[in-house]
């Protein structure tokens, strides 16, 4: 099965998605996700300039072959711009193959080991009232795992507080501010306060966005073991893995790391280590589903479960592929999930549905997506920044 054409389609249904399709002689032609947030634009000239040209005339069917050609045949790899790229091409060529056999995609990888997938969501809110509230009505829709974020005293625009994460347009970024201090202080009174009006039952847990430093962290967890969090995520920036014994050291608290990872070599010491419990790289970053499910085997084999991203500014074929790979992986953890923007669903058909706490994919060939091309025309890319934050001097603090 040849591949004969591949479109890019950029398209802002809400938000902004790099979409891909790859057709084939056959006719058959499979759907993919590349969109990397306020870059996007460097992963769609990617895609179309030097990748596409080099798909015309293979074989559609050799997924491995071809994720080889690109990542290392390049000589120049790795990275964030070039492996959202690589996921896009990786998740047609999975959606390509399942609709061939007649199988989705959760089939093709082993077929189902449990009947849906753990989801959590988001709760947020500017007082620890306002966050109750949120859980509560998620626990209400029947959300057994729920991540809390709150605004922050002396703050502006704290991650996940409720402002901030969303596309600002033709706008330069939002800048905000962050302090550790007060951060620190209130975190933990926070979860204290989400116990005692949500109860026991219930799992929790909070993302602190790469933020810390690592004994800052250390404290963090520490201070958050009477509440039993589900999992601390992303607690120190990226670069530095081998900082995550400090954290590990000192708490109980588990640990979970990795959307800013962009392969499984990133991944290695935090597993081996066995320095993290749950691994959380984004399918649409790492290169797709074939880097994604060879991370999942190796963190089995050292007791860490999988946690992909699971965002807004991932597209529903992302959301798709990564409860394709849920299903089918015995060390699933749980799977982040929120809901588009209704514009969405005009462009992107299927992806997963959400009922009584667990994830759903349908049982159609492939990933169980589409792309409505002329619908995606009515909605044009519209240039959009994350916000970027600073410490109260002044100096830049990762966002
Ligand atoms: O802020 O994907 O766990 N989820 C997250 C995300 C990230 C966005 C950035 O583009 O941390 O919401
Ligand atoms: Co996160």
């Amino acid at each position: 099965m040849t591949i004969t054409d591949v479109r890019v389609i950029v398209t802002c249904p809400g938000r902004n998605f790099v979409l891909l399709k790859i057709v084939t002689d056959s006719g058959l032609y499979g759907v993919g996700d590349g969109t990397l947030n306020g870059r996007e634009l460097a992963v769609a000239e990617c895609l179309r300039e030097h990748i596409a040209p080099l798909l015309i005339g293979r074989d559609a069917d050799c997924i491995e072959d071809i994720w080889q050609y690109l990542f290392r045949g390049a000589y120049w790899r790795g990275g964030p711009v070039l492996n959202s790229a690589l996921a896009a091409v990786d998740l047609a060529l999975w959606d390509i193959k399942g609709k061939r056999a007649g199988l989705p995609v959760y089939s093709l990888l082993g077929g189902k080991t449990r009947q849906g997938a753990l989801a959590y969501t988001h709760a947020t809110g500017e007082t620890f009232g306002e966050v109750a509230d949120n859980a509560r009505r998620f626990i209400e829709q029947g959300f057994k795992v729920v991540r809390c974020q709150c605004a922050i005293p002396g703050t502006v625009g704290t991650y996940g507080s409720g402002r901030g994460n969303a596309p600002t347009g033709e706008a330069l970024p939002v800048e905000e501010t962050w302090e550790p201090r007060p951060y620190l202080q209130t975190v933990p009174r926070l979860f204290a306060h989400l116990r005692e009006t949500l109860g026991d039952e219930v799992e929790l847990f909070h993302d602190v966005h790469e933020r810390l430093t690592p004994i800052q962290a250390a404290r963090l967890g520490k201070e958050l073991e009477p509440f039993h969090l589900f999992f601390l995520e992303d607690p120190i920036r990226p670069e530095h893995k081998e900082s995550f014994r400090v954290i590990r050291q000192h708490t109980t608290t588990p640990l979970a790391m990795g959307e800013l990872f962009t392969s499984k070599w990133e991944c290695l010491p935090l597993i081996t280590e066995q320095l993290i419990d749950f691994i959380r790289c984004d399918l649409a970053h790492v290169g797709g589903i074939t880097e994604a499910r060879k991370i999942a085997a190796i963190a089995e084999c050292y007791h860490v479960q999988t946690a992909w991203h699971g965002p807004p500014d991932i597209s529903p074929i992302t959301h798709a592929a990564n409860v394709h790979l849920d299903l089918a992986t015995p060390n699933f953890g749980v799977q982040e999930w929120v809901v588009h923007p209704p514009e969405t669903a005009d462009v992107i058909h299927g992806g997963p549905t959400f009922a009584d706490g667990y994830l759903h994919v349908s049982d159609a060939p492939g990933l169980g997506c589409d792309i409505d091309e002329q619908a995606a025309a009515k909605y044009p890319y519209r240039r959009a920044y994350l916000p970027v934050s600073r410490r109260a001097d002044g100096s830049v603090q990762d966002w």
